[in-house]
């Protein structure tokens, strides 16, 4: 077997040693470190802390073949979320976790119950908690690493890593990973592994029986090798006893339940359950009666994914094969090891501390030695500090270890936005695809940026106008694959030839993976040692459809700008279920992603051009979400207060000092607003029209200023300097073309009343005058709302 060009020796006897004292040590440490976070730290509040000793010690093996044996500095690991303390104990045993850190699990400032990229520092690859999320980014991960690559982006003499997702079988309920799996064969993802840690149990029962044949299929059908493991070596060679052929097919044939159940009574029950079946074949008897009740447990025990050397050798006939995507479905028991093995409810169950004494006897854990390096092994300290240090994985990836890093694409001063023209309307989604298209030149000091942007979409790329762009930059493809109507000379403004030079990421339908693209996109720079400028298109309505993904995402702080359009009532002809009201809220409650909503094509470009700045700032900055509309607006001509638009709104006509009423828009209802407030001018000359590009980052400032005023007097916010001119018994009148609740906080900044419109019902279709006027978004309505506000 070969390694990259390497040849990998067999495995020998002192290296399963080596694997087999590891496997121990593991168990002990997640097990102490759960025990420890629950019953031995002070509890201050007397809530249970929680933890899963059960998830831990299903996955003890494969985390122990993988990591001592089978990966490279190079791979991208996302670890099953309930084995979180087994991969931090392995870190630790790597010189790259601190003890004192071991023992703060789920504590504040401690680690993680599931790994988290953002809290628990450099080691972590991909977080994990929301089920299926990290399994799917391995092979979005996958996918962006062969971008890097094929642009010729990814620093010199980094070696390619493989991606390997340590997956619960439950997660393999969750539909995003089908969609994963559909979209990763489009884009014939390769050098991803799927380790199943298939225990057959969930949270709160065993899986059904046959699930798996189905699973397996569906995999091969999209490309992937699949790989049992379901039998250890000593099970193997019982099988190959005489009569070993009928305890297989008893086992084979057992249901998970009843075999749960017999793994948690012990060999005793394994004993009756066979001879109760088989007990009359004298060859089963001559394999099973020598045997006491223990050896018959660990015989029956003796599943794939618990066989260090099954394990070992598979995974590296695996990485001898190529690189195939390939899911290995590791048979294990839940609890392996532990006194509820097996048990259907062991999946929070916590070893009480008469069974933590018993196991520690078990495993020559002196009391006041639970943490020390060796204690309990077989092993010599020197022997096992000696082999821990040559394993692959122990090798740094960069001298400063496994984050990488990338520098700072240039952006302009100004992005180049669309001229205002009298007379002409346009709207902000296709002033969006203008300014895309003309960047997407690449000329002069927009080469370097363009060359970084990618842009990705799930199926609507055209109605959200990349088209221009796309057809400039190409679409991204592993081959190179023509566009047969462009070659066929069939008139068509797409041009779409696909190669490994395209800047575009096709997708299917399916939301959830364009905010995994993203977040694997969005941190190219920290794995791939790249920095790419990511933006996503989807219609508003469909963040909802994706959102667990785009707050995963965010959660990792990946960084990209999220285009959303169209967006509120703008999509109503599609059908009222288009509409979207909550995405504003959305932006303002989600935290790494600032929110706005431009009106106007000169915003957008100041806030695109702010996007491609802090997307890439490290201390301080974020993703971008724009919230785009179709409704095309007359362009006001003149010169913009920059900052103001970012800060999140800005005075289009500022109100007299002491004025007693503003009217206060976002997005695009601006025409209506501008309507209304001419009319009111006429009665109230001190009125003010206010702007409103961000209700997330006034709330943000407002928040920000007063934490800070909590510590002495400080600036006041952005939001309270611009309402300070108004009377403080003005009143303020909000509209936005999405959920009231958006702006109507406006009112509690400096004690104003406040009248809010928006959409707070949804599910009707129809042209804008017709919903505005049902939604009370009409002139008519926000002057009704003016003189109710000016009345008190
Ligand atoms: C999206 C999501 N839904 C629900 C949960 C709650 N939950 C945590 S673990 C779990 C089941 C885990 O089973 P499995 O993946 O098989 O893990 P293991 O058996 O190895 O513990 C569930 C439902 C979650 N973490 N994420
Ligand atoms: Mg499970």
């Amino acid at each position: 077997m070969t390694h990259q060009g390497k040849p990998i020796p067999a495995v020998t006897a002192d290296h399963v040693a080596m694997l087999h004292a590891l496997e121990k040590k593991l168990l002990w440490l997640s097990a102490w470190m759960i025990h420890h976070a629950n019953h031995i730290r002070p509890n201050r509040d007397g809530l249970k802390v929680g933890g899963h000793q059960a998830s831990c010690a299903s996955a003890v093996s494969i985390l122990t073949a993988l990591y001592f044996d089978a990966l490279r500095p190079q791979d991208r690991v996302a670890v099953k979320p309930h084995a979180g303390p087994v991969f931090h104990a392995i870190n630790w045993l790597l010189g790259r976790q601190s003890r004192d850190k071991l023992e703060t699990l789920r504590q504040f400032g401690g680690i993680q119950p599931y790994p988290s990229r953002m809290k628990d520092g450099a080691e972590v690859d991909f977080s994990t908690g929301s089920v299926g999320l990290g399994v799917a980014l391995t092979s979005f991960g996958a996918l962006v690493q062969d971008y890097v690559r094929l642009h010729k982006l990814a620093p010199e003499g980094l070696p390619a890593g493989r991606h390997v997702a340590i997956v619960g079988d439950a997660e393999l309920d969750e539909g995003n990973i089908y969609e994963a799996l559909l979209e990763g064969w489009k884009h014939d993802i390769r050098n991803v592994w799927w380790v199943v840690d298939y225990n057959r149990q969930s949270l709160d029962s065993v899986v059904p029986d046959r699930l798996f044949g189905r699973i397996e299929g569906l995999f091969r059908d999209m490309g992937w090798n699949v790989v049992t493991l379901k039998y250890g070596r000593k099970l193997e060679a019982a099988f190959a006893r005489p009569g070993g052929e009928a305890l297989r097919r008893w086992i084979d044939d057992c249901p998970n339940s009843l075999y749960a159940a017999l793994t948690f009574q012990g060999g005793a029950a394994f004993r009756a359950a066979l001879l109760s079946e088989l007990g009359r074949e004298p060859a089963i008897r001559a394999i099973i009666d020598p045997l006491s009740d223990d050896e018959l447990h660990a015989l029956m025990n003796n599943l794939g994914g618990h066989d260090i050397e099954t394990l070992t050798e598979a995974f590296r006939a695996a990485d001898a094969e190529g690189d195939q995507p390939t899911c290995f479905i590791a048979y294990t028991i839940k609890g392996m090891g532990l006194p509820f093995a097996g048990h259907k409810d062991n999946h929070s169950g916590l070893m009480t501390p008469g069974q933590m004494q018993q196991f520690k006897a078990e495993m020559r854990i002196r009391d006041g030695h639970e943490w020390d390096f060796s204690e309990g092994l077989d092993v010599s300290p020197e022997a096992f500090g000696a082999f821990l240090r040559q394993v692959p994985f122990a090798e740094k990836l960069t001298p400063g270890g496994r984050r990488l890093s990338a520098p700072n694409v240039a952006i302009p001063d100004r992005l180049p936005a669309p001229r205002a023209t009298p007379g002409k309307k346009l709207s902000t989604q296709s002033a969006f695809g203008d300014i895309l298209a003309e960047i997407g030149r690449g000329e002069g000091e927009f080469a370097a940026m363009a060359s970084r942007i990618v842009t990705t979409s799930p199926d609507v790329t055209v109605s959200t106008n990349l088209g221009a762009w796309v057809n400039r930059r190409g679409i991204f493809d592993r081959h190179l694959k023509n566009d047969v109507f462009r070659d066929a000379k069939l008139a068509s403004a797409q041009r779409w030839g696909m190669s490994p030079e395209g800047q575009h990421i096709e997708l299917g339908i399916a939301e959830q993976n364009l905010f995994l693209v993203l977040g694997a996109l969005g941190l190219a720079h920290t794995l791939y040692g790249a920095r790419l400028l990511p933006i996503g298109t989807v219609y508003d309505p469909f963040v909802n459809r994706g959102l667990d993904a785009l707050i995963y995402g965010c959660y990792q702080d990946a960084r990209f700008m999220l285009v959303s359009t169209p967006s509120g009532l703008s999509l109503a002809p599609e059908g009222g279920q288009h509409q979207s009201t909550n995405t504003p809220l959305i932006g303002m409650a989600q935290d790494r992603l600032a929110s706005f909503e431009p009106a106007f094509a000169d915003e957008l470009a100041v806030l695109m051009r702010h996007g491609f700045a802090i997307m890439q700032q490290e201390e301080g900055g974020s993703s971008i979400w724009l919230r785009l509309s179709t409704r095309g607006l007359e362009q006001p001509g003149r010169a913009l207060d920059e900052a103001a638009v970012i800060e999140g709104g800005y005075w289009m006509v500022p109100p007299a000092p002491g004025g007693r009423i503003a009217i206060a828009y976002q997005g695009p209802v601006a025409p209506e607003a501008m309507v209304a407030f001419n009319a009111l001018r006429e009665e109230e000359p001190g009125a003010g029209l206010l702007a409103i590009t961000s209700p997330d980052r006034l709330h943000q400032g407002w928040l920000t200023a007063r934490a800070r005023a909590r510590g002495g007097p400080g600036a006041p916010s952005h939001i309270e300097r611009l309402l300070a001119p108004l009377a403080a018994d003005a009143g303020i009148v909000t509209v936005l073309d999405g959920h009231p609740a958006s702006l109507s906080w406006l009112g509690g900044v400096r004690g104003h009343r406040i009248a809010a419109l928006g959409v707070d019902h949804f599910g009707q279709a129809g042209d804008i005058p017709a919903l505005y006027a049902e939604y009370g978004l009409d002139v008519e309505t926000i002057l009704d709302a003016c003189a109710q506000v000016m009345l008190g």
